[in-house]
């Protein structure tokens, strides 16, 4: 008999398909809501599930899952996931690193540029009609090119968006990171490490990009704030919750910083709704890794995860290797 699938939300037919040949798949094609009590008993109904990064998967509902052997996020973070609990539980976690890592580091330029040069406001202004004349001011920005780029979170995708800074537009590039990274790895950044306060103060623009934990909530608050450029601009494509929304919505307002690209919030989908007021936020619905051939890629390695791991008691990107049988 084929181990059962549970695939929470709508992925690629295709993957569907590939999935089939394997499991018998419970598919969510139409987007449900999941309650809690919903999302455990549909779970405690499967061998394993492909998650979309948003389900959790912590100790109350892993006690309610005893079938469950594998959960395989289509995502590279994993914040929905108690790794120690699953642990416990002896369930492998698994999530979508690398295939992403250029996709998203494009969208992180992408949002700094665009809350940078005023892209999202001005053309608010056009579309509601006010544009009677050019003037030799409008909607001034701050510059890109040559600035300094302050990255908080260096992994893969904090790299990939070094090197865009560094070689493509001369920017002078500064990190922060729980830890530093080798030697070779700054020199192909051309990156140097700071302290946080250093980068805050210093950085015309500040990316972050570290994953969401206990002890990165609110990485960036009133306080950090206060440090930053009033011409700074701040971007974050990680997580919601990494950044204290009310107090940024509130730096905005007062113009204590720039502009802000924001492609993940608190709560989310909800926003806070003072960041609906700010004219210089640029807001974008967690599209980071979205394009098709990088979703699809997402999507076949946690296919990829998920088959291996029932026909060979292995997986490409596991978070829990100890949880796999041993050779
Ligand atoms: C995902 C992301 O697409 O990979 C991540 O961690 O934030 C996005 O790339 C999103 O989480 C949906 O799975």
């Amino acid at each position: 008999m084929k181990p059962s699938l549970l695939v929470s939300r709508p992925i690629y037919p295709e993957v569907i398909d590939r999935l089939k040949n394997h499991f018998e798949v419970t598919a969510h094609q139409t987007d449900p809501e999941w309650t809690p009590q919903a999302w455990t008993e549909a779970l405690s109904q499967h061998d394993a599930a492909l998650t979309m990064g948003i389900e959790p998967v912590n100790e109350q509902v892993l006690a309610a899952c005893p079938r469950l052997r594998i959960c395989a996020n289509l995502s590279v973070g994993y914040n929905n996931f108690d790794v120690p609990a699953m642990t416990r539980h002896k369930v492998l976690a698994t999530n979508a690193p690398d295939v992403l890592t250029e996709t998203t580091a494009d969208f992180g330029f992408a949002l700094l540029m665009a809350a940078a040069r005023r892209v999202t406001e001005s053309e608010r202004y056009i579309r509601e009609g006010h544009w009677q004349k050019w003037a030799l001011e409008s909607f001034a920005g701050m510059a890109v090119h040559g600035s300094t780029l302050g990255i908080i979170g260096m992994g893969r995708i904090g790299q990939a968006i070094a090197k865009r800074g560094a070689h493509g537009f001369n920017m002078r590039v500064i990190y922060h990171n729980r830890s530093r990274l080798s030697a070779t790895d700054e020199a192909a950044c051309k990156a140097s490490y700071v302290g946080k306060h250093e980068l805050l103060q210093q950085a015309d623009h500040v990316v972050l990009v570290l994953p969401y934990s206990k002890e990165s909530h609110h990485t960036i608050g009133a306080t950090e704030l206060a440090l930053m450029k009033p011409s700074a601009t701040l971007v974050n494509i990680a997580r919601g919750g990494i950044i204290d929304d009310a107090a940024l919505a509130k730096a905005l307002a007062a113009g204590q910083i720039a502009a802000a690209g924001l492609d993940v919030f608190e709560g989310e989908p909800k926003l806070h709704p003072d960041l609906l007021k700010v004219p210089n936020a640029v807001l974008t619905p967690h599209i980071g890794s979205s394009t098709r051939a990088t979703r699809l890629a997402m999507a076949n390695l946690a296919a990829d995860n998920l088959i291996a791991f029932f026909n060979n008691g292995t997986a490409l990107t596991p978070l829990n290797p100890e949880v796999l049988p041993q050779p």
